[in-house]
């Protein structure tokens, strides 16, 4: 006779299924608010950075700090995720250290992608956070793969894939969604509604303004959200992933949310928005939000926020001038890490771009023009 699982997994949906009930615990709120209040503090000086021209791209998350922080938070540290570019909150509430967020910005020494991806490109193998892709949806059908994989390997783990409204109208959308549907992937299709895919408004995206219920077309459940409630976000990425985990198959998570800033640091906002849709946003920001229940609860009050602020900002000011400070990346490392024993007609074209370089005096920096 089968002997029944006892191992880590298995606890770890129990705590799930008993916290689903529950909702968040007052250490997870707060340990939800410190992670939104340093991603806010990131996305301010994020934008101040590159004006200063010190980064030359930057996408801001403004607004989305619930919805980004509080699903991954509410994931083992185990499962797998597929963040967006816009998803700064998710990769700070993994536990990625500020200096390695930020050298990838700089793409120099400190970098843990060599200064091989386009700012904001993340990639952090160790914390499970897989290398961000620029054309748009693709993560979607990567993200079922890995899913797959873990249910075939017996694996109590998911994996999360993050994209925003304008993504449900890419190939890859429809693509994994129906595979993971059909199969049962253990995944957790997280879509961001800040209401602009850039410029273009989501009712013009889509003529299926309920994005939640496009998990019908492809037989499992979708669940709408309000991205702006960390404990709403928190619990309901706390249900799909104990269902998924138990065998229960894929869930559409829609967090309707709002991004205040603009698309990217390329992008002017102002040119196709109206100044009163993003004051009203501006009024249900997730930040103040969470802070008001803390105080409710009696867990929180202005002295110790203000406290809290002055030391991640201080944290944030620390690792920028760490991360600044670092050495540029040797331009021939291209060369590197591709084959165990470099070919001979790589060798000699290292050694021909190493002349040149010497003959010019260094790399330069480039033109700094970065598409949107
Ligand atoms: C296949 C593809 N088409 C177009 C683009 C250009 N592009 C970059 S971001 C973006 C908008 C995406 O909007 P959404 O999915 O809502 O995500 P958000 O930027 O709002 O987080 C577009 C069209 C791209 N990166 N890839
Ligand atoms: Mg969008």
């Amino acid at each position: 006779m089968a002997r029944p699982r006892t191992n880590g997994a298995t606890r770890t949906a129990k705590r799930e299924a008993s916290s689903v009930q529950r909702g968040p615990d007052g250490a997870t709120l707060l340990r939800m608010y410190e992670a939104m209040l340093l991603t806010r503090l990131i996305d301010e000086r994020g934008i101040k950075l590159q004006r200063q021209g010190r980064i030359r791209f930057f996408v801001p998350c403004m607004g989305q700090e619930a919805a980004q922080v509080a699903y991954a938070m509410a994931l083992q540290d185990d499962d797998w995720i597929y963040p967006s570019y816009r998803d700064t909150g998710t990769i700070l509430a993994r536990g990625v250290p500020l200096t390695e967020y930020l050298a990838q910005l700089w793409g120099n020494g400190l970098d843990l992608s060599k200064g091989r991806q386009m700012p904001n490109h993340f990639a952090f193998a160790d914390r499970r956070l897989v290398s961000i892709s620029s054309p748009i949806g693709t993560q979607i059908s990567q993200a079922v793969g890995t899913a797959m994989a873990m249910k075939r390997k017996g694996a109590k783990t998911v994996c999360a894939v993050s994209f925003g409204d304008g993504a449900t109208s890419s190939n890859d959308f429809h693509a994994g969604m129906n595979f993971a549907g059909v199969y049962q992937a253990p995944c957790l299709f997280v879509c961001q509604n800040n209401h602009w895919a850039i410029s273009l408004p989501v009712s013009e995206q889509t003529a299926q303004s309920d994005l939640a219920s496009k998990a019908d077309a492809y037989g499992f459940e979708g669940v709408k959200v309000d991205g702006n409630d960390a404990a709403a976000v928190y619990q309901a990425t706390l249900a799909a992933a104990h269902r998924a985990r138990e065998g229960g198959g894929p869930t559409l998570l829609e967090m309707v949310t709002y991004r205040i800033g603009a698309h990217s640091s390329s992008d002017d906002a102002t040119k196709y928005r109206d100044a009163e849709e993003v004051e009203d946003w501006k009024s249900k920001d997730p930040i103040p939000r969470l802070c008001a229940v803390l105080e409710e609860r009696g867990a929180w009050d202005a002295k110790r926020d203000a406290a809290l602020r002055e030391r991640l900002t201080k944290a944030v000011a620390d690792a920028v001038d760490a991360v600044e400070k670092a050495p540029q990346i040797g331009v021939a490392s291209m060369f590197d890490d591709v084959y165990g024993r470099v070919p001979p007609f790589l060798e000699e074209q290292r050694e021909s771009l190493l002349d040149e370089v010497k003959e010019r005096g260094g790399i330069g920096t480039g033109h700094g023009e970065f598409p949107l």
